[in-house]
């Protein structure tokens, strides 16, 4: 597969079809990214729920898109590594889904995801209605950005949310073909049941006619290998680095209120010289032997 120069496998490369499924790893900030990079992810996923939730958002539009984009700049600086960022239902209309991924390309991510709702959105694990976006519409929202950030390597991710709105598979199956037309580089579709088959059901009627991303949040308990089977390209582990960070952030805390101090907690934490190794204070002291010569 084409590498990018500094041999960092692209976002394209990513979610084209290989043998086995790509992973894209949810980071909500700089330091969740630096993480999972380290780690050995090739790919983040710049997740609207995470992000929202550190900025002490619902995940329903609230925080705007320029907040996003400011989060998703310092991810790409303290990653170095492709980002596909979910955009939501794209901020609007045609005209706001272009802006943003115009806007987002210069901040450094690899590509977007809009889902086919309106705007504002609600996150798909909430109850309640999930008005769906008209098929022509939502498919000039794809095309608006496809025309206006023509790079080869910024992928444009179509996301359905028919079976997330209780539609049926002919439903999916419709606007995956028209979103197809339209210029999506590949077509996530979404689920929220406990278990993958209506995804696995859509994966043999589609035929990878565009790669197909998915987010296994509540089918959480099927092996990858049945993905592999299925011919996913890309699989998005969409909140989990943040879900950690809260069991681990509520555990601390519970236990120095009961422990009354931090006596017992240091085996259990982070040393230090980890934060720093993540961001790279020793390229700082390098860079002072450098340029700040001593008078
Ligand atoms: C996200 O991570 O924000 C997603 C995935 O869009 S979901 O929360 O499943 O909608
Ligand atoms: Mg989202």
């Amino acid at each position: 597969g084409g590498k990018a120069s500094e041999g960092v496998t692209t976002l394209r490369d990513l979610i084209r079809i290989h043998d086995s499924p790509s992973f894209l790893m949810e980071a909500h900030d700089a330091l969740s990214a630096a993480i999972a990079k380290r780690a050995g992810f090739k790919g983040l996923w710049a997740s609207g729920l995470s992000i929202s939730s550190s900025l002490g958002y619902r995940d329903a539009n609230e925080a705007s898109w320029s907040e996003v984009a400011d989060v998703v700049e310092r991810m790409a600086y303290a990653a170095r590594t492709p980002i596909l960022v979910d955009g939501d239902s794209g901020f609007g209309n045609f005209n706001n889904a272009r802006l943003v991924a115009g806007r987002l390309r210069k901040r450094g991510a690899s590509g977007i995801c809009i889902e086919d709702k309106a705007f504002p959105k609600m996150n798909s694990f909430i109850g309640g209605r999930h008005p769906l976006a008209d098929i022509e519409e939502f498919c000039g929202r794809l095309s608006a950005v496809k025309d206006t950030v023509p790079d080869p390597d910024f992928v444009l991710v179509a996301r359905i949310e028919a079976l997330i709105a209780g539609h049926g598979q002919d439903e999916a199956l419709e606007r995956a073909h028209a979103y197809a037309e339209a210029g999506a580089d590949a077509i996530l579709i979404h689920s929220r049941k406990s278990d993958p088959t209506e995804i696995l059901a859509f994966a043999r009627s589609w035929h990878n006619r565009l790669p197909v991303v998915i987010v296994p949040t509540k089918y959480f308990s099927t092996p990858v290998a049945e993905y592999r089977a299925a011919g996913i390209s890309t699989v998005i582990w969409a909140n989990h680095n943040m879900r950690a960070a809260i069991a681990a952030m509520r555990d601390i805390c519970n236990r120095i209120i009961r422990e009354g101090g931090i006596v017992g907690i240091e085996p259990d934490i982070a040393p230090l010289e980890e934060l720093f190794e993540l961001m790279a204070y020793d390229e700082l002291a390098a860079a002072e032997t450098r340029y700040l010569r001593p008078k």
